[in-house]
C-alpha cells in the first residue's frame, strides 16, 4: 500500500471585496431583524419532528411513534437517532459509518433536553448507539462531554453491547480512498453529508434534540467535528427553539452554528431565516467564499420548521399529525 504523507489542506479562500464585506455585514443589521419580524409565519403545530437528509425519514418515523403516543420529545429524538445508527445502509452514522484514515469507525453524538441538560460523547469506538451513551452521560454524571476510552467505559458501565461496527461497504470505500492517495497529496477528508440531527416538539410543548455521526469520512484519527458539541452541531432552548447542523463541522464550530440559529430565533427570526442568516455568517467568516456544504434545520417552540443550506441538494424530513413531508431546503449559493 502506498505511503501517505499527511499534511493539512492549504486550500485558499478568495478574499472578499470591500463592497462584498459591506453587503455581508448588512445582512445582520437591524434591517434584517425588522424583515424577520415582518415576514408571515407558517402555521405552527405540535407535536412535530424534523430530521436532516432523506434518511432522516427513518429518524422522524421512529420519533413520531413516540410523539404520537403522547411520549416525550427527549425519548423521541433518542429513538429517532437510534433508528439511523442501527441502519448499516446509512453510511455516516452508527453501525456502517465511514472510517477514519486509520480504517476505524469513531462516532460522535450529543443530546439536549428541554430543561437545558446536555450530554455528549466523541471519538467513541465499538458502540453503535452513541446518542444513548450521550444520554447516560447527561442523566448520570455532572459532565457534558466524554471522549474516547472514557466514553467506552461509560458505555460498558451502562451495559451497552460492544461490537465491531465495520461493514464491508465501509471497508471497501476506505481501501479505495487509500489507493487514491499519493505521498504528495495534502490531507483532505471527504465530505460526506449524512449526519443525522433530529429535533422534536412534543404535545406538552417541550423541545429536545439529538445529533449522531461518524463524522467526515477518512478524517484524521482523533478528529472531532461539530456534532457532539453543544452549541455547534446542536442546541435547544425550550423557551425559543432547537437547531441542528450537518456538513463541514469545522465551519459549524467556528460560527457556533446551532447556538446562533437559536439566538436569531430568540430575536424574532423565523426558523428558516435563522438558518439562512447563520449560513451567511459562515460565508462571512470564510471571507465571502466557501467550497463546502453546510446545512441547518430548526424548529421553534410553536412547531414551525425551517432549514437552509449553503448549496443545493439538502433535503430534510418532517413528520406531524398532518403526515410526512420531504422538503428541499432553500440554498444560498449555486453549485
Ligand atoms: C462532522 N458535521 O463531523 C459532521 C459531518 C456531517 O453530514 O455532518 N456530515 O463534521
Amino acid at each position: 500500500m502506498a505511503t501517505v504523507t499527511r499534511r493539512i489542506s492549504r486550500r485558499q479562500f478568495v478574499k472578499y471585496s470591500a463592497a462584498g464585506a459591506a453587503a455581508l455585514s448588512g445582512w445582520f443589521g437591524p434591517a434584517a431583524a425588522r424583515l424577520a419580524l415582518a415576514r408571515p409565519r407558517a402555521a405552527a403545530r405540535k407535536p412535530v419532528t424534523v430530521a436532516t437528509w432523506k434518511h432522516g425519514r427513518a429518524a422522524t418515523h421512529a420519533a413520531w411513534d413516540v410523539l404520537a403516543s403522547g411520549g416525550r420529545a427527549l425519548d423521541a429524538v433518542e429513538r429517532g437517532a437510534n433508528a439511523c445508527e442501527d441502519d448499516p445502509e446509512i453510511r455516516s452514522v452508527g453501525f456502517g459509518g465511514l472510517l477514519d484514515e486509520d480504517g476505524r469507525v469513531t462516532l460522535d453524538a450529543c443530546i439536549m433536553a428541554p430543561d437545558g441538560r446536555a450530554g455528549a460523547v466523541a471519538f467513541l469506538e465499538g458502540f453503535r448507539n452513541p446518542v444513548s451513551v450521550a444520554r447516560r452521560v447527561m442523566e448520570h454524571t455532572d459532565h457534558v462531554l466524554i471522549v474516547g476510552e472514557g466514553a467506552r467505559r461509560v458505555a460498558r458501565a451502562f451495559g451497552f453491547e460492544e461490537q465491531d461496527l465495520l461493514t464491508e461497504h465501509a471497508r471497501e470505500a476506505w481501501l479505495q480512498w487509500k489507493l487514491g492517495m499519493s505521498n504528495v497529496d495534502d490531507w483532505l477528508s471527504e465530505e460526506s453529508h449524512d449526519t443525522v440531527g433530529v429535533l422534536a416538539l412534543d404535545a406538552d410543548g417541550d423541545l429536545s434534540g439529538a445529533c449522531s455521526t461518524s463524522g467526515l469520512a477518512f478524517k484524521i484519527h482523533g478528529r472531532v467535528g461539530d456534532s457532539p458539541l453543544i452549541g455547534a452541531g446542536l442546541y435547544c432552548d425550550n423557551r425559543v427553539g432547537a437547531a441542528a447542523a450537518t456538513g463541514k463541522g469545522e465551519a459549524v464550530i467556528k460560527t457556533s452554528g446551532a447556538f446562533l440559529v437559536v439566538e436569531l430565533m430568540r430575536n424574532g427570526a423565523a426558523p428558516e431565516q435563522a438558518c439562512e442568516q447563520t449560513l451567511r455568517r459562515m460565508i462571512e467568516h470564510y471571507g465571502g467564499e466557501t467550497d463546502f456544504q453546510n446545512c441547518f434545520i430548526a424548529l421553534d417552540r410553536h412547531g414551525e420548521v425551517g432549514a437552509a443550506s449553503l448549496r443545493p441538494g439538502f433535503e430534510y424530513s418532517v413528520r406531524s399529525a398532518g403526515g410526512e413531508e420531504f422538503r428541499e431546503a432553500v440554498h444560498l449559493l449555486d453549485g
